[in-house]
């Protein structure tokens, strides 16, 4: 792969969208200009579609907690190979807003599905594919539900309209999971908008360093 994966990870009202903007503004200032951006669940017209489906369900049938997961998966193989493997190949960056991780947090965490089954489905599906870079946006579920209260569409979001203790749940298992893994940046993100910015062009500059980026430029 010429091109390196970013994401961008976090719940919601983390301030995900501004944090994608940041990203790409700070790659361009350091003379990377090939850049896209993704979303998942989406970023493909099947991806797209199976958005709609995840997000809003289908009239009153009620979603499994493993069709949701596999539907995700089936958004998230249709994006990788067809948008981001290739970007990445040709050398276009790509900045994801959301990726695996989401996954592991929200199914794992706050719907409770199995290490194991999680486990395989990633190493069925994406392989050793990950990311170069995560930026984990740490917002307490209380302040991200406040800031994203006002989005016109929480009535009909399921899973945005999940109970306190989904989210709970969900961000614990973030924080585990982050604590992790040495390519994930955790961002307090409970901050001001104008501080995430900063600490993000801050340790997005110190990682292109380390990649060796910056000295080619
Ligand atoms: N999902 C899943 O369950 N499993 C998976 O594997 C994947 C996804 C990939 C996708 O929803 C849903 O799918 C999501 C997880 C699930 N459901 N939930 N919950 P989405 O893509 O439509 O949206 P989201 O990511 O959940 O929500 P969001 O509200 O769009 O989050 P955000 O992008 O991080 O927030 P934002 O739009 O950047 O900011 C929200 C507001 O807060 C906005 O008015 C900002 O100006 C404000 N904001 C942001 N940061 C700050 C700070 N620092 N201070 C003050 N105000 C701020």
């Amino acid at each position: 792969m010429n091109g390196k994966f970013i994401v961008i990870e976090g719940q919601k009202g983390a301030g995900k969208t501004s944090a994608v903007t940041q990203v790409i503004k700070t790659l361009k200032k350091y003379g990377i200009k090939d850049v896209i951006a993704t979303r998942e669940p989406g970023g493909t017209p099947l991806a797209e579609a199976l958005r709609k489906l995840i997000k809003h369900g289908v009239n009153d049938e009620s979603i499994t907690d493993h069709a949701e997961l596999l539907m995700l998966y089936a958004a998230r193989a249709q994006l990788l190979e067809k948008v981001i493997k290739p970007a990445l190949i040709r050398g276009t960056w790509v900045i994801g807003d959301r990726h695996d991780l989401s996954s592991q947090a929200y199914q794992g965490g706050g719907r409770g599905i199995s290490t194991h089954l999680l486990q395989t489905l990633r190493n069925s599906i994406l392989g050793n594919f990950s990311p170069d870079l995560t930026f984990y946006l740490d917002v307490l579920p209380k302040i991200g539900i406040m800031r994203s209260r006002e989005r016109f569409d929480k009535g009909n979001d399921r899973i945005g309209t999940e109970s306190t203790d989904f989210f709970d749940r969900t961000y614990k298992q973030y924080q585990t999971l982050a604590a992790k893994e040495d390519r994930i940046i955790t961002i307090d993100a409970n901050q001001s908008l104008v501080s995430v910015k900063v600490a993000i062009h801050d340790q997005l500059k110190k990682w292109l360093n380390t990649q060796q980026v910056l000295s080619l430029q």
